[in-house]
Parts: structure tokens; sequence; C-alpha cells
């Protein structure tokens, strides 16, 4: 049985003063019923991991990069968040994608770094509208998969988010089927490549414009293990229901 799992992402968002936000989610949370995670931009990481120690919350990094150390001006390596108090990283979302140009080979890489500084990966993927409109989605998303995901993967050290790039701040979601489409697709391709027990183990989270109003019917949807959130997850009074409903 998959745990849920409700990550939020902050993006490049939030000051010291955001910390009020991640103890108020503390407190409103209690204990709940799924995992939940916040990733704060790097500048928060340390103080938001003093922050959440004793809660229910786990802090994660956007980004690391794929050496261990050097000389890499302005990035960071998977053991600094590690040190920094963080078990989890995003990686290869649509938004390094565009801004950086970070390929699936990339990708893999910083996974393949992550899981060896003790993180879980949390690898993004997703089609762009022309892609959909073109019929590609499970062409891309196959693609993405077989280029971002490391050979050496467990259910403890990698989560997949499906990130309709269409659908990311633009308050567009897809259809519950189409949602439930790709997910299912995304359960199969890693049960094909890494056997029954790792693909089923494996969670599955739906990103793109989730909100307390609608993520009751996405969590419905078969092979949905929870959301990675932006927008919704900044206030806890927005990204507290939406931990309800998991
Ligand atoms: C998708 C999501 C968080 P939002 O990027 O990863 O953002 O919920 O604001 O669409």
């Amino acid at each position: 049985m998959r745990r849920k799992l409700a990550a939020g992402n902050w993006k490049m968002n939030g000051t010291g003063a955001a910390l009020a936000e991640l103890e108020a989610l503390a407190q409103t949370i209690g204990t709940p019923g799924c995992d939940v995670l916040i990733c704060p931009p790097a500048t928060l990481l340390h103080r938001a991991a003093r922050a959440a120690q004793g809660s229910a919350i786990a802090i994660g990094g956007q980004d690391c990069h794929a050496a261990a150390s050097g000389a890499h001006t302005g990035d960071v390596s998977a053991a600094m968040l590690a040190d920094t108090g963080a078990s989890h990283v995003i990686l290869g979302h649509s938004e390094r994608r565009a801004d950086h140009g970070e390929t699936d080979a990339q990708v893999r890489l910083k996974a393949q770094a992550a899981i060896a500084a003790g993180l879980t990966a949390i690898v993004c993927v997703g089609e762009t509208l022309a892609q959909r409109d073109a019929g590609d989605t499970l062409a891309v998303i196959g693609a993405q998969l077989a280029g971002s995901v490391p050979d050496a993967v467990t259910g403890a050290t990698l989560v997949i988010a499906y990130e309709p790039v269409w659908a990311i701040g633009t308050g567009k979601v897809p259809t519950l089927a189409q949602i439930g489409e790709v997910h299912g697709f995304i359960r199969a391709q890693l049960t094909d490549r890494f056997g029954m027990q790792t693909g089923a183990a494996v969670r599955l989270l739906y990103g793109g414009s989730v909100k307390p109003a609608n993520a009751g019917e996405i969590f419905a949807v078969g092979d949905v293990d929870g959301a990675l959130v932006g927008g919704a997850s900044l206030k806890a009074a927005d990204f507290a229901p939406i931990v309800a409903a998991l």
C-alpha cells in the first residue's frame, strides 16, 4: 500500500517571513494520514528544516547539481541539500527544463546523485499543449521517463510527478480521465522496466493547478498517490485542506 504524499513546491517564493506559514501548516495538520513535504527555495532550507523539526513536515530542495562538489558557481549538490536536513529533491521540473535547458540525461544524473546522497528524487515529467494536441502525450512521457529515471531505484528513493506543462500555474487542469490515463501509463512503464514490486511501490504525484477545490476529485483517480502543489502550497490555509483531502 503506497502512502500518499502532499508535496509543496514554493518555487522562487519566500524569505524568512514565510517560515510562519510552515509553522502554521505544521500546527494545522498535526499528525496527518499522509506524508507532507515542503520544498522551499535553497536559501530557506536550513531554517525550514529546523522549523519543521518535530512536526509531520519533511523538507526538500527544488534542484541539485549532478556532481558532488567542485567548480559550479551558484549550484548546490545533493549532499549539501541533505546536510540542511532535506530528505527529498524535485528534479527536472518543467520550469528548469525550460529556463535552464535541462535535458533528460542531466536529470537522470542529478537523480543518481540525489539517491546516492540519501535523498528521494521527485522526477518531473509532462507534455506541452502542442505535444498533447499532436497526440504525442504518452510518447513524450515515455521518453522522459526512459531518459530521466536512473536504473537503480526503489519506491523509497523515487517519486514521479506528472505535471502537464500547460496546467502549471494556469488554472487549467486536465480531465480526470486524462490524469488517469497518464498515471496508468507511467505505472505500466515503471513496472515494465523495474518489475512488479518497484513498479507498484513508486508514488505518482499529479501537479498543475491543484487547489483545495479540486484536490479531492484528483486524489480519487487511480494511480494518483498525491500532488506536487505550487501556488496553493504557499499559504497554510490553502495547503492544509489539500493535505486533509489525501
Ligand atoms: C506545477 C505546480 C507545482 P502550480 O509546477 O510544481 O505549480 O500548482 O502553481 O500549478
